[in-house]
């Protein structure tokens, strides 16, 4: 099946592991999203270097989570003592294809919906995620709530970006934010830097900030700008060598060239949605390479 307009174009078909997805070219980029997980796990602009990392080590079968990327990552966040699995099940979900739009100025707007869950009580949660596509990538994922009681979940768009060298990278936007640390157990820091840098494991959970965070890369003399709405927490990591000798589906060198900036809603900025409330995360992510 295909979608195209003048100047933009869609494509439905077999991905790796013979997981659907969707080829989008827009004048400006190309994006490829899988079904499974809703999942975007490409996005160049022309003339810059992939936006999103994709391990080579992925997996692509059902029931596993695909690595790099945007994850999506919902209803929980981590690995609670009362949840089954890290990060929730949406990830490696097979959701559903609701609509493809591409009007005249050559963008491209596609609508997928999760399947009704029985963990979500059997639809009465429900759960789209909208991705447009143009010189820019913006997803938005949208929960509403049409049960009688309060409903509390965790969110997070577990973004993967692609950097030149991550020793030549540093991200700014959360000096003064609090943060707890996960390799010290979750431990409470207030972050004075004006930059976090990378010289060793990063996994930091930053809360109540709703701000911009940009990560400059000198190494590919790129500026990424992370802007965020319906996100009061930023997660920051890179698994760094030990962990990533330690995870099956990644690389042993892959931390060099990758680094998440997380935008979602996490720990203490988890969401209590009243009965009949929406609740809409939605994440710009912007680029420009300086010559
Ligand atoms: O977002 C950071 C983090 O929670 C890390 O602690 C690390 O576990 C990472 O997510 C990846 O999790 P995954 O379940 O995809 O292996």
């Amino acid at each position: 099946m295909s979608a195209s307009n003048p100047t933009s174009h869609v494509t439905f078909l077999d991905g790796r592991g013979e997981l659907p997805m969707l080829e989008i070219t827009t004048p400006w980029s190309t994006a490829e999203i899988y079904l499974h997980g809703a999942h975007v796990t490409h996005f160049k602009k022309n003339g810059e270097p992939p936006l999103l990392f994709l391990s080579q080590c992925s997996r692509f079968e059902k029931d596993a989570p695909i690595r790099g990327g945007i994850p999506i990552i919902f209803p929980w966040f981590g690995k609670p003592a009362d949840k089954p699995g890290q990060h929730g099940f949406v990830r490696h979900r097979e959701w559903a294809l609701k609509s493809i739009q591409s009007p005249a100025d050559g963008s491209v707007t596609v609508r997928l919906v999760l399947p009704n869950s029985p963990e979500l009580a059997n639809g009465q949660i429900t759960v789209e995620y909208v991705v447009e596509i143009n010189d820019r990538l913006t997803t938005e994922l949208i929960v509403t709530n049409q049960t009688a009681q309060p409903f509390t979940f965790e969110n997070c768009l577990h973004t993967y970006f692609s950097v030149g060298d991550i020793k030549a990278v540093s991200v700014t936007g959360l000096k003064g934010a609090e943060y707890l640390n996960q390799p010290t157990g979750f431990s409470r820091h207030t972050d004075t830097e004006d930059a976090i840098r990378f010289t060793g494991e990063v996994d930091r959970a930053y809360l109540n900030t709703a701000g911009t965070t940009e990560i400059h890369d000198t190494s590919l003399r790129r500026v990424i700008r992370v802007e965020k709405e319906g996100s009061q927490s930023t997660v920051v990591w890179n698994p760094w060598i030990a962990k990533a000798k330690a995870m099956p589906d990644y690389g042993d060198e892959e931390y060099k060239e990758m680094v998440c900036v997380e935008s979602g809603n996490v720990k203490e900025n988890e969401i209590t949605l009243a009965p009949g409330q929406i609740s809409r995360l939605k994440v710009t992510l912007g680029s420009a390479v300086t010559n």
